[in-house]
């Protein structure tokens, strides 16, 4: 039923180089990466900004007792050289107290405050995972202000068609954070995931499908443009998300308003990109306007390159599951449950409970 589905949207081959060959080994997947990360970064979301020239790390304030005293806090001012100037942007880490090294979470998040309506941060430090918090806004503003922040660093110019959105900005300066991460004493750098919800979903997935390094990539409710499908989408479309927020893709993209069924890609362009590592999808049965269904046929659709790998990817029962339910046998995480749109404690368990179990193995 599930094949099904996806086959009546005719999605563009995943595995089907732009010459028309097909891709039949995980080698040839690595060539078709490069492929599927050009026509996301062309189409959809801008060219990723460079790295920069220089990075430095300023610890800013620290408190040493925090959370009870079972945590660390440390507020840091990330310096980046980017043709020649000086562009900051801050971060927040918070880390468990004791030895060894600690899987971290790269939140970006909503609000200005670390403990957050999305960010159980007391749950998270007693599970024995550390967080960086990357307050969105912060890096650049949720607006078509290009001219302020990160943002007039990151983008010389909004008139061409591949220019960076600032979905492409936000998820830069979470790999900025994790070019830091190998430095810190305390983080294991292996074992970091990327995690964000709605249009912060959005930046996590495509940070994560850039950018290697990030072993766990956590999309809470991110609907539109993220882990659903566009083809035959319930909720939002095309049309009305490049109309309110045109400012978070690429200037091209806005071409494929109302032309989903001619794109060449689909959401699980983006989602495949993260094999062979975990990915894990949140959807809720409430959030109609993500479109829970094509959320999951977009990871299910992914499973042909983790296939390549010799993986699993998403295990399902051939349908689409019912609320509250976590597929969870797989390499990928797809977590539905009931209530609306919103990162809940529920839900962070749940991405905890999976890596808990990834990590043992
Ligand atoms: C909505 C937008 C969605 C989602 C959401 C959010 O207004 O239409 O795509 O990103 O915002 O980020 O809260």
């Amino acid at each position: 039923m599930i094949q099904a589905a996806i086959k009546k949207l005719f999605l563009p081959s995943l595995l089907t180089f732009k010459n028309g060959k097909p891709v039949k080994t995980k080698e040839a997947f690595e060539r078709r990466r490069e492929e599927l990360k050009d026509i996301l970064q062309k189409e959809v979301y801008g060219i990723l900004p460079p790295k920069p020239a220089h990075l430095r790390v300023e610890l800013t304030a620290e408190e040493t007792l925090y959370l009870a005293g079972f945590a660390t806090y440390r507020e840091l001012c990330f310096h980046c050289e980017i043709d020649g100037e000086d562009a900051t942007f801050p971060v927040t880490q918070i880390m468990p107290k004791g030895e060894g090294r600690f899987p971290v979470f790269v939140c970006v998040n909503f609000g200005t405050d670390v403990v957050h309506k999305y960010l159980p941060l007391e749950e998270i430090i007693q599970r024995g995972y550390g967080i960086f918090v990357i307050k969105y806004q912060d890096v650049a503003k949720d607006s078509a202000d290009f001219r302020s922040g990160m943002a007039k660093h990151l983008c010389k110019s909004r008139r061409a068609l591949s220019a960076p959105g600032k979905i492409a900005m936000w998820a830069w300066a979470a790999m900025r954070v994790m070019d830091y991460i190998p430095l810190c004493e305390n983080v294991d750098a292996e074992q970091v995931a990327v995690i964000g919800h709605s249009r912060l979903g959005k930046t996590a997935l495509f940070c994560g499908a850039m950018d290697e390094r990030f072993r766990y990539v956590i999309s809470n409710d991110s609907g539109c443009t993220g882990a659903a499908l566009s083809r035959q989408k319930e909720g939002e479309s095309i049309a009305q998300i490049t109309e309110r927020f045109p400012y978070w893709f690429c200037p091209r993209y806005l071409r494929y308003a109302g032309k989903e069924d001619g794109m060449p890609f689909d959401q699980h362009f983006l989602l495949s990109l993260i094999a062979p590592r975990h990915l894990l999808i949140g959807s809720a049965e409430g959030d109609r306007w993500a479109g829970p269904e094509n959320e999951f046929l977009a990871t299910a659709a992914a499973n042909e390159a983790y296939a390549l790998y010799g993986m699993q990817g998403l295990v399902h029962q051939n349908e689409f599951p019912a609320p509250d339910t976590e597929l969870d046998e797989g390499d990928c995480l797809y977590h539905y449950r009931r209530g609306t749109h919103y990162l809940s404690r529920r839900d962070w368990n749940a991405y905890m409970d999976f890596i808990d179990k990834k990590r043992v193995k």
